[in-house]
């Protein structure tokens, strides 16, 4: 029965984290409209729950395993498969950290550091409306200006200043956004934006589209340029379609995952919400062959393409992981959307002429500068995110 609805509500943008039957079952117990999910993915790695009760945070023991380099967290132990063969938990914690600034493949990809001398995002706000952002990371803290939390209560929504990130997921969004061009780590695609953490999903990246709704209308009171969502569920609602205009009203870029619905099949549709609402930007998601990712949804309002197979980037624990999905796609589009928010706007692409980047321009300037990969336009729109050629 659980699993049953956990397939009618969700497809399959399900995360090793959200696919795990007991914590996702709690999580819609305690929140009827719960069918939202982060979106990374690995095909290479399935899960069954072991029985036990999932509780929030899972921080103080946490079980990790590893399958082809890439450390899975949870706060209790799970049947794990790494390529069918059952796995069990390591003893170490996560990976060494980086004793050297590398560049992630995908940064290089989208061009990014040819875009700094032009722009580097300085004095835009880019909320990351997910699980949250840790703080502290040295890689990230000096970008992070602020938060809130926003979480079901009932029938209400409710927020408290906690945005700490208790999941990862948010925190390895934001490093694509804006780790800092330092001596360590990785660094995002535009590395002095300032980051806001907008927590509106739970530790097991759950949440609800009231939630989501309100952390798209804080968005848009507080400021924000661009709002990167890579969050999805198969149905959407009129709260947050009504969010979603509201902040495309007042002026905010929307950026959100195309879903990892996908059957590899361009002319099969896989419908993921915030995704298909039209003031959104949708985002595929390719790999280093810069080919389209087995599981990215394909869809008419797909927008672009970006890298989005195992993407390195901050995590929890002042850490580094490699992620997969359309998640990690999603960001590289919100950041380069932030460097063309630095740039003056030309009277080429301000079509309602008032001197200003509006967020329908700078979708269109995304697009044009898109490089064509030759591939369905319901894979990847106009084609790969070039930050490079977006702030020519
Ligand atoms: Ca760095
Ligand atoms: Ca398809
Ligand atoms: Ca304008």
């Amino acid at each position: 029965m659980r699993n049953n609805r956990v397939k009618a509500s969700v497809l399959t943008a399900l995360t090793v984290l959200a696919a795990f039957p007991v914590a996702f079952g709690a999580v819609v117990s305690a929140a009827p409209m719960a069918e939202v999910h982060i979106l990374d993915w690995d095909g290479s790695v399935s899960i069954e729950g072991s029985g036990g009760n999932a509780q929030g945070g899972g921080t103080a023991a946490d079980y990790v395993y590893k399958c082809n380099g890439v450390y899975y967290h949870f706060n209790i132990p799970v049947r794990f498969y790494c390529n069918g063969v059952r796995i069990y938990p390591i003893t170490t914690t996560p990976p060494p950290p980086v004793s050297a600034q590398t560049t992630p493949w995908g940064i290089t990809a989208v061009g990014a550091s040819k875009a700094w001398p032009t722009s580097r995002g300085v004095g835009v706000k880019v909320a990351v409306i997910d699980t949250g952002i840790q703080s502290n990371h040295p890689d990230l803290a000096a970008n992070i200006k602020g938060g809130i939390h926003f979480y079901q209560s009932g029938a209400s929504v409710l927020s408290d200043s906690n945005w700490e990130d208790d999941n990862g997921h948010g925190t390895h969004v934001a490093g694509t956004i804006a780790a800092l061009d330092n001596t360590k780590g990785v660094v995002g695609v535009a590395p002095d934006v300032e980051l806001y953490a907008v927590k509106v999903l739970s530790s097991t990246g759950s949440g609800t589209w009231d939630t989501v709704a309100a952390g798209v209308r804080w968005a848009a009171d507080h400021g924000m340029n661009v709002a990167s969502m890579s969050i999805g569920g198969s149905v959407g609602s009129q709260t947050l379609a009504d969010a979603i205009s509201y902040a495309n009203g007042k002026g905010v870029v929307l950026v959100a995952a195309a879903g990892n619905g996908g059957d590899g099949s361009s002319s099969t549709i896989e419908t993921s919400y915030p995704a298909a609402y039209p003031e959104v930007i949708a985002v595929g998601a390719v790999d280093a062959t810069l080919k389209v990712a087995s599981f990215s949804s394909s869809a008419p309002y797909v927008a672009l393409c970006a890298p989005g197979v195992s993407v390195n980037s901050t995590y929890k624990g002042s850490t580094y992981k490699l992620l997969s999905g359309t998640s990690m796609a999603t960001p590289h589009v919100s950041a380069t959307a932030a460097l063309v928010l630095g740039t003056q706007i030309s009277t080429t692409y301000d079509a309602n002429s008032n001197g200003v980047w509006d967020p329908a321009e700078v979708k269109a300037k995304l697009q044009a500068s898109a490089v064509n990969l030759g591939v369905s336009a319901n894979f990847c729109g106009s084609g790969l995110v070039k930050a490079s050629a977006a702030v020519v």
